[in-house]
């Protein structure tokens, strides 16, 4: 979860058009009248919310960023094309800081869109100044300066769900199954010792905590220092390993230290995931299910040793996350 990339970018709005200096052409009469148009306004930069964490790698050889210059007037009154407008799509949880201004923009939500830089408008051209008492008019302004500013942009994630259970319940192994991540999975305890993150289908992101036990909320293993990095999540991957034979109470031990942990981290919505299923037979499985049902009925069962079990796997998580 410490995970954080950072970026600085120049990035620059788009100038308007100019406004032009034209005249009416009329059968029979030179110079009819006025009829330059105004320039077209210079295109806004926005930045965009998206889930794609590995986006920032995209422009990690782009140092300035540009939206479209408005077009100049044309003749017939004609007003030039407005300029395009940038939008910058980062990862959602990206910060976005103005060096200069010190202003931020925080990207919380997926699709979330802030202007941040105004492009400037379009100059007028010589019709705009015709009166009574200025038939012939030959003046027009440029186009305006578009805003500019360097940006600080960082990357802090938020993940979607959280991976808890005891030392050695498979949650790295898990995490390296479903995600690009390449997590350390040993058969020891505390092999994790300190947060994994990955991407699955869609974007959503899976942390991988260090093993949680008894007393972890009092400062005990590693699980304590770690657990706050769960706090964000939205749903919790309650993992239990079929090796293990008190299946109700390595479940209540985790659930008890959420709760003591507080800050809500027991009321979040929670699957538990037995693994390991290449491990007992089916008989074991079932019995295991039934016993958890009367805590939780959203249980799910999973091996890594399977690619077709993780892939379905994959599916059911997110589909949860989706909702
Ligand atoms: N047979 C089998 N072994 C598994 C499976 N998943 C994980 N393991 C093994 O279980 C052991 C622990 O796996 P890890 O993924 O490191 O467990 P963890 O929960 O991340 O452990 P900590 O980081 O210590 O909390 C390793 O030896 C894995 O190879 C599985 O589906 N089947
Ligand atoms: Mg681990």
């Amino acid at each position: 979860m410490a995970f954080i990339d950072d970026l600085t970018f120049h990035i620059k709005a788009g100038n308007g058009g100019d406004g032009v200096v034209r005249w009416l052409h009329e059968r029979g009469r030179e110079l009819a009248g006025p009829s330059g148009g105004n320039g077209g306004n210079g295109g806004d930069v926005y930045i965009l919310a998206i889930r794609d964490l590995g986006i920032l790698e995209r422009y990690r050889n782009i140092k300035d960023m540009v939206s479209g210059r408005g077009g100049d007037g044309m003749k017939n009154s004609m007003y030039g094309k407005n300029g395009d407008d940038l939008v910058i799509e980062l990862p959602i949880g990206s910060i976005v800081t103005d060096s200069r201004t010190k202003r931020k923009y925080n990207l919380v939500n997926d699709g979330e869109k802030i202007l941040i830089l105004k492009g400037g408008r379009g100059g007028v051209g010589n019709e705009h100044f015709k009166s009574s008492t200025n038939i012939s008019p030959t003046q027009f302004t440029p186009g305006k300066i578009g805003e500019d500013a360097d940006f600080h942009i960082e990357l802090e994630l938020v993940a979607d769900a959280g991976l808890v259970g005891l030392p050695n319940a498979g949650k790295s192994s898990l995490l390296n199954a479903l995600t690009n991540a390449e997590a350390k999975v040993g058969s020891y305890q505390f092999t994790t010792l300190e947060p994994n993150l990955g991407a699955l289908k869609g974007g959503f992101i899976l942390a991988d905590i260090p093993g949680l036990i008894e007393g972890a909320s009092e400062g005990k293993g590693l699980g304590h220092k770690f657990l706050r990095h769960i706090k964000r999540t939205k749903r919790i991957l309650h993992l239990i390993s079929l090796e293990n034979t008190a299946i109700i109470d390595t479940y209540k031990t985790i659930r008890n230290e959420l709760k003591q942990y507080g800050q809500g981290l027991d009321e979040k919505e929670e699957t538990i995931v037995l693994t390991k299923t290449d491990m007992v037979d089916k008989k074991a499985l079932d019995s295991a299910i039934k016993k958890l049902q009367k805590f939780n009925k959203d249980i799910l069962t999973v091996t890594v040793l399977d690619d077709a079990i993780i892939k379905n796997f994959s599916d059911e998580i997110v589909k949860r996350l989706r909702k």
